[in-house]
């Protein structure tokens, strides 16, 4: 008995030790698991803590500024005078202030785009701010943007683009992979905290041009060593690409994938071949799937790999003087906010200063009427205050900790649940259109589908159904006066967790 009881204790804990992926965000799978127990690794992959750091900001910013701005081009040929680049009167503090006001957590800056000419005065190139009349050859972008990002409290990222079309060296393979490497180092070193390296998979040089080749992992040792909480997004293995730049995410978006999708080859055969040809072709990528339990039934390895969704406020990522009047509205952000935040991504909404070296009007006005739709709509959960029920609950993590605001606190169905319902009964009738739903995403991300209902005094009446969920998933939907609503979670990668759900009224009605 005593020996049964042992052994049975040892293959709990070895099944507990190896079965599932513990608290990681790569785990491998062996040739002969089942599909089953490559779905319930999938549910123990986790973000990793930068990752999860990364997640939280939600709304970040990127700031395209360069020789582009004074030529009206999208890509530089690496040919131009830096005597053209003379900004007059440029003010990164604007910057942040009017990204501070849009709810953005981060800028990106384009320290270096494709025509290879530098925004801070390297000591591996001339092409750079040194050889400008810009502050008499003194000025540094990189240093104004990161000094005025950390005096407020944001974060700091750099775009620094693999392709360069003025450096002499490109195509040399090895000695353009080490002045790439003396460049990160100089960004790394000398600019306080950096949050994001945003490595563009972009490469216009066509079949007969220069074959470079990318030491990709030299490139991320760099980085891990100066600034290990950064992470590395688009050619990188922090952060995915959504797959298109028109600011709209999957409907279903794993954050768990098969290890394939970190195939830095095929993401720059997927990313942009010449200037501005699909910024705004928005490629139809929502049916992609990229997660589903067929994805994962062939998976050798499963890793957590959020989507980042990036999009220009303006037709092109550059400033130009006529697209002053194409500034997106405040409702078309809006939406855009809704489709990508809302579907489990982190929105990068570019902005970019004109001439001046600031952001000009058209921009900042969309910006704020953006803002100010969101914060009408979000101000207050209709659900606060309502009596909440469950039909199953973890030990410790019952239904209210959905409404209490925090990101540590969460309700989870009893293990070996997959299903569950969720109701509330609110103090009175309100009228609801947006839902929000957050799961725990540091237990792991599982809900495969899920809807809410509302009581019609009669029946239950469906208002808006979902698939997956993730850090953040918000729905709208037609407008629905009740006082009582429950979620179903109706299909679940293991026992469901719920960090925050929240009922709104959408202050510009629905869709
Ligand atoms: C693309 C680049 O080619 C564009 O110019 C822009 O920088 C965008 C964010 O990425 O791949």
């Amino acid at each position: 008995m005593k020996i049964f009881a042992r052994c049975t204790l040892l293959s709990l804990l070895l099944f507990s030790v190896c079965s599932y992926a513990q608290d990681r965000n790569f785990v491998r799978i062996r040739p002969d698991e089942s599909l089953d127990e490559i779905v319930q690794q999938a549910a123990h992959v986790v973000p990793s803590p930068r990752q999860w750091e990364w997640q939280k900001l939600e709304f970040i910013g990127f700031i395209h500024f360069g020789m582009n701005t004074f030529t009206g081009k999208e890509w530089g040929d690496g040919k131009t005078d830096p005597a053209l680049f003379n900004p007059t009167a440029l003010d990164a503090r604007q910057w942040v202030r009017i990204a501070k006001m849009a709810g953005m957590k981060m800028l990106i800056l384009t320290a270096k785009h494709h025509d290879g000419f530098c925004l801070w005065p390297s000591a591996y190139t001339s092409y750079s701010v040194k050889s400008s009349p810009w502050r008499h050859g003194k000025g540094d972008v990189v240093r104004e943007l990161a000094d005025a990002c950390h005096e407020a409290g944001m974060k700091f990222g750099f775009y620094l683009s693999p392709w360069d079309r003025h450096e002499a060296t490109y195509g040399d393979s090895p000695k353009y992979n080490e002045y790439f490497c003396s460049l990160l180092r100089e960004l790394l070193t000398n600019y306080g905290e950096i949050s994001e390296v945003w490595f563009d998979g972009a490469n216009g040089e066509g079949p007969n041009g220069k074959k470079q080749v990318y030491d990709w992992q030299s490139y991320y040792r760099v980085i891990r060593e100066l600034q290990p909480n950064a992470v590395i997004a688009i050619m990188g293995p922090d952060v995915r690409w959504v797959g298109t730049e028109s600011g709209y995410g999957r409907e279903t978006e794993w954050s768990v994938l098969p290890d394939e999708a970190l195939n830095v080859d095929s993401i720059a055969a997927h990313s942009q071949q010449t200037a501005l040809d699909a910024a705004f072709v928005p490629r139809n990528l929502m049916n992609v799937d990229l997660g589903s339990r067929d994805r994962l039934a062939h998976a050798t390895a499963l890793i957590w790999y959020p989507a980042e969704t990036d999009v220009s406020i303006r037709p092109g990522w550059f400033y130009h003087p006529t697209d002053d009047s194409h500034v997106k509205t405040p409702a078309e952000l809006a939406d855009i906010y809704f489709s990508s935040v809302g579907r489990n991504s982190v929105l990068l909404l570019n902005v970019p200063p004109d001439t001046r070296g600031r952001i000009a009007s058209p921009d900042s006005s969309a910006l704020s009427g953006m803002r100010k739709i969101l914060d009408r709509t979000f101000s207050r959960n209709l659900l606060s205050g309502a009596e909440c029920t469950a039909t199953t609950a973890r030990p410790g993590h019952d239904v209210l900790s959905v409404l209490d605001n925090s990101p540590d606190t969460y309700w989870q169905a009893a293990q070996g649940e997959v299903s569950a319902e969720l109701q509330f009964t609110l103090p009175k009738e309100h009228m609801v259109d947006v839902a929000l739903l957050q799961e725990h995403i540091r237990t792991g991300q599982r809900i495969e589908h899920f809807r809410i209902d509302a009581w019609n005094g009669v029946e239950w009446r469906r208002c808006a159904m979902g698939t997956t969920v993730g850090y953040e998933r918000l729905l709208r939907f037609a407008p629905v006066s009740a006082g009582k609503f429950r979620l179903v979670i109706e299909g679940s990668r293991g026992s469901p967790t719920l960090s925050r759900f929240g009922l709104f009224h959408n202050s510009l009605g629905s869709p």
